[in-house]
């Protein structure tokens, strides 16, 4: 396709699919906000159609910077942001200003509000520490989700825990004093055992039981209305090892899964290929969207890894989203370098403005236009007055 017909192309979708209604399409939380339930439903509207390209920490710094408004890698790249913005929350659960990653929370809080005002998509991760010990996410002591349960001797620490992360995530305003949407994915990579609510160190009952206590207590306890609650998985080759420690229908807004590469391209596109076509197939039952919440190539070591290696799964099988981690650069830790994402005078430079040129790829460019928080007619039937 001749690329001037790609702007073309690309109104005539907006225009057929905006008018459409996602009557039947639910979140689990039956008060949710207004703009919740419209960036819901426009996913769902979306999804099969486009993939929104998402990047942590985009705003905040990249692998030369840190800090300077209205900078992100991917636009230095492209010329747009991305579409999806992942933020992280680690550290928040102490009290902590600034975030394990060094980031202050103020500015996060802002960097949310800067994304949202450009239409752009918001995702909050949480690498809490365990509420159990006080050491990190990484503590990998059996026994914390149990410890953690209503009735556990560390329940009440937990509570504090969520207390602080409730009083942050209220903290999420548009200019107009609503609350800001918010993609939330708790307890992420669960089929792993590096953290401490991994598979091999909870009973999948008592993980269950933490994820419907902590959704309802935020919903119920703290009356928070505007998170889309997204469950995320590491590796997984089948639909019941996806499934083994799902909460429930009521539990769960997107489904999603997360890997990386690490060795050779084919058995990456493997089984980002199994994953996809597993949760496809299971969000199709259930009417969730499904994404691909985390994934890259640690320094993106080949020039055409965009096109070549992460394009061709997201064409064929269109997740609501992907996103590549973040863009730390050089970590004092390790004396490496640190990211996933393009920047300016990267080998993959070129190939990634390929990519986000694709079709199928929404960056910012496109949510800039595309009103995903609208209200849009009928989209409004399960919304909080
Ligand atoms: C990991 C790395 C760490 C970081 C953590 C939480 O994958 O990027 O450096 O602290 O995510 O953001």
């Amino acid at each position: 396709m001749k690329p001037i017909l790609l702007p073309l192309v690309f109104s005539i979708l907006l225009t057929t699919t905006c008018g459409q209604k996602n009557e039947t399409v639910r979140l689990i939380d039956a008060e949710a906000t207004m703009e919740t339930v419209n960036l819901y439903r426009n996913l769902h509207t979306w999804q099969g159609k486009g993939v929104f390209f998402g990047h942590q920490d985009a705003l905040a710094y990249g692998v030369n910077w840190k800090y300077e408004p209205g900078r992100s890698d991917v636009k230095d790249v492209s010329g747009a942001h991305p579409a999806l913005f992942g933020w992280e929350l680690g550290h928040l659960e102490l009290d902590s200003s600034k975030s394990l990653d060094d980031v202050p929370f103020d500015k996060i809080r802002s960097f949310i509000a800067d994304a949202y005002a450009q239409g752009g998509i918001n995702t909050i991760s949480w690498h809490l520490n365990s509420p159990m010990n006080g050491k990190s996410a990484w503590d990998v002591t059996p026994g914390t989700v149990a410890s953690i349960l209503p009735g556990g001797r560390s329940h009440n620490s937990y509570l504090t825990y969520l207390d602080r992360l409730a009083t942050f995530l209220g903290s999420l305003k548009t200019p107009q004093g609503t609350p800001i949407p918010i993609l939330f994915r708790p307890f992420h990579e669960l089929t792993g055992s590096w953290f401490w609510w991994g598979q091999d160190l909870c009973s999948a009952e008592e993980f269950k039981s933490l994820w419907r206590f902590t959704v309802d207590h935020l919903k119920h306890t703290h009356q928070l209305h505007h998170l889309i609650y997204v469950y995320n998985t590491a590796e997984f080759n089948s639909r019941e090892h996806y499934l083994e420690r799902y909460p429930g229908d009521d539990y769960v807004d997107v489904l999603s899964f997360d890997t990386y590469q690490y060795a050779d391209s084919k058995t990456y596109m493997q089984q980002v290929d199994t994953r996809l076509a597993i949760l496809d197939s299971i969000a199709a039952e259930k009417g969730k969207l499904f994404a691909f919440a985390e994934t890259g190539h640690e320094t993106i070591p080949l020039p055409d890894w965009w096109t070549s290696v992460l394009l061709p799964p997201l064409r064929q099988y269109k997740p609501s989203y992907v996103m590549v981690w973040r863009n730390a650069g050089l970590m004092k830790e390790t004396g490496k370098m640190h990211y996933y994402g393009p920047h300016a005078g990267h080998p993959s430079a070129p190939d990634f403005v390929r990519f986000v040129k694709d079709p199928v790829i929404l960056s910012g460019d496109k949510t800039g236009v595309m009103k995903l928080y609208g209200l849009a007619d009928g989209n409004t039937a399960n919304a909080r007055k």
